[in-house]
């Protein structure tokens, strides 16, 4: 027979379900609907029928959550991330669950992410948004726009520019998100950068960009001047314009990343990725946060969510350091 007492401090800590291996919630957070001054909010968009390519990353949601079991949990000091040393100390989180968008109705399901991201803000917390397929953005930026009352930039991170000039009859794709966001008045393309391209570089998508002031920092050019100066650019492009990180997880090599719908070769490892989000976001105004097309279908070894919930993590000591260095004002 075992011994049946069982110390206090234990039964806390398997009471909080730390490793979230029971309901799978982000991290352990906790898993609710209703909110409670909370800071952050983990939204999973379980939205995929605007890829063009592979589908599979209305399973991002579920691949992000688990990789994230591993490797930070909740306990009495908070959220912690043993690659940051530090200690999310001062937020206070919850998983919303799965927003109930329905594949294959594109412009309802945007309807859903809207409310669902507006509900968020509403709320005063920062949206994590767990994707999904890329497009889903734009429906977002419709809902950061209105909070902030002006339209909003974006620090993006991706292999593709997603700024396609698609013909009426398919206006709604994983590519068109921050052209639509333009037309429409939600994104401040003259505070916007875009990091990692690499994939039709020599086109109207560039085009785009640069003819709307939206800074362009190349994958080649990022491996020629590296994390440091390409964060100074970051903070240069964006100031102190309210602002989202959405990050597309084909920024990273195929390598580091092989569970995605649109790989492109030629990218970058999943620490530089965490050391642009360490380096470029102190001090700015960052509204909220998505991490899209984590396709793990494609990725046996499942490293693909685990870089993912981690990237979360690296997001989220940003926002606690911006925190504390606010209050200490
Ligand atoms: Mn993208």
């Amino acid at each position: 027979m075992w011994k049946e007492e069982i110390p206090e401090s234990i039964r806390k800590q398997m009471e909080e379900d730390r490793y979230g291996l029971n309901l799978a919630s982000f991290g352990g957070l906790p898993l609710k609907r209703e909110f409670d001054g909370e800071d952050f909010c983990v939204v999973g968009i379980p939205y995929d029928t605007c890829t063009t390519r592979r589908t599979g990353a209305r399973f991002g949601p579920k691949a992000i959550r688990a990789g994230i079991h591993s490797i930070a949990g909740i306990n009495d000091k908070g959220l912690y991330s043993q690659d940051a040393h530090y200690a999310i100390h001062n937020l206070k989180g919850m998983d919303y669950g799965n927003l109930p968008v329905k594949n294959g109705y594109t412009e309802v399901s945007y309807q859903i992410i809207y409310e669902g991201i507006k509900k968020i803000l509403d709320n005063g917390c920062v949206p994590i948004a767990l994707g999904g397929d890329h497009s889903m953005t734009y429906p977002e930026l419709r809902a950061y726009s209105e909070s902030v009352g002006a339209p909003v930039a974006i620090i993006h991170f991706d292999s593709h520019n997603d700024t396609t000039d698609a013909p009426e009859n398919r206006k709604f794709h994983h590519g068109t998100p921050f052209r639509r966001a333009f037309e429409d008045g939600f994104l401040d393309t003259e505070h916007s950068i875009q990091i990692g391209i690499r994939g039709y570089v020599d086109s109207h998508r560039m085009t785009f960009a640069k003819e709307h002031g939206m800074e362009v920092i190349t994958a080649r050019e990022l491996h020629k001047i590296g994390v440091e100066e390409c964060a100074e650019r970051i903070r240069a492009q964006v100031k102190d314009a309210p602002c989202i990180v959405t990050f597309d997880v084909d920024f990273l090599d195929p390598v580091y990343a092989p569970g995605t719908g649109t790989p492109v070769a030629g990218g970058f490892t999943s620490y530089e990725a965490y050391e642009m989000i360490r380096q470029s976001l102190p001090g700015l105004d960052v509204r909220g946060f998505d991490i899209v097309e984590v396709t793990e279908d494609y990725d046996p070894a499942q490293v693909t969510g685990l870089f993912a919930g981690y990237l979360v993590v690296q997001f989220l000591a940003m926002l606690s350091k911006n925190k504390a260095a606010k209050e200490e004002k």
